[in-house]
């Protein structure tokens, strides 16, 4: 049978693209949207966002089917894509709105963004701290148009090729297992 339960999960880790792009290929993953999270500036541009004062990162909400992918595995994922140890920056993206953020939906969720970090620290995954903020959720406003499935539309364009296309590569490789098509269904 068919399962009715769905989850929001909403994650920054950097530029969406990425993000997006990752999220989309896992199974049980039933939508992401690129958009601007945890601000206090309502309805916010792309242009607003990247002066990195109104507040957002540029962030992922996605929606899953917890029956086919848990949170604790989307956590996971988020960790093995990005580095959660660089403050307000992502790789070659400097700024507030390139921070790392789990904004939780539940207490739950809160409790579980938390046991995964401090996993992470006793594994010593990274030399550094970790530094992703782990925030109770207070909005999301999804991006333009133009950002959606940025990555698949534009995979030629300068920073997709140069920054996105290896990490999806390395993303495959690792999750091989979770991609939507490797998994048998319900
Ligand atoms: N530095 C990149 C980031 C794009 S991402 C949507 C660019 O400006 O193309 O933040």
């Amino acid at each position: 049978m068919q399962s009715r339960r769905v989850e929001t999960a909403t994650l920054a880790g950097g530029c969406f693209w990425c993000t997006e792009a990752v999220f989309d290929e896992l199974e049980g993953v039933l939508e992401v949207l690129p958009g601007y999270a945890g601000g206090h500036v309502p309805s916010p541009t792309y242009e607003q966002v990247c002066t990195g004062t109104t507040g957002h990162a540029e962030a992922v909400q996605i929606t899953f089917d917890p029956d086919r992918i848990s949170y604790r595995e989307l956590l996971e994922v988020f960790f093995s894509v990005h580095d959660p140890t660089t403050p307000n920056r992502q790789g070659p993206d400097v700024g507030h709105q390139y921070r790392s953020a789990i904004f939780t939906h539940t207490p739950e969720q809160d409790q579980v963004a938390r046991e995964v970090i401090a996993e992470l620290e006793r594994q010593r995954v990274w030399p550094d701290p970790i530094v992703t903020e782990v925030v109770p959720f207070t909005n999301f406003y999804p991006a333009e148009e133009y950002h959606r499935d940025y990555y698949r539309r534009h995979p030629d364009q300068a920073y997709c090729a140069a920054v996105i296309a290896p990490k999806l590569e390395k993303f495959r490789k690792r999750h091989a297992a979770r991609l939507k098509g490797a998994v048998a269904g319900p």
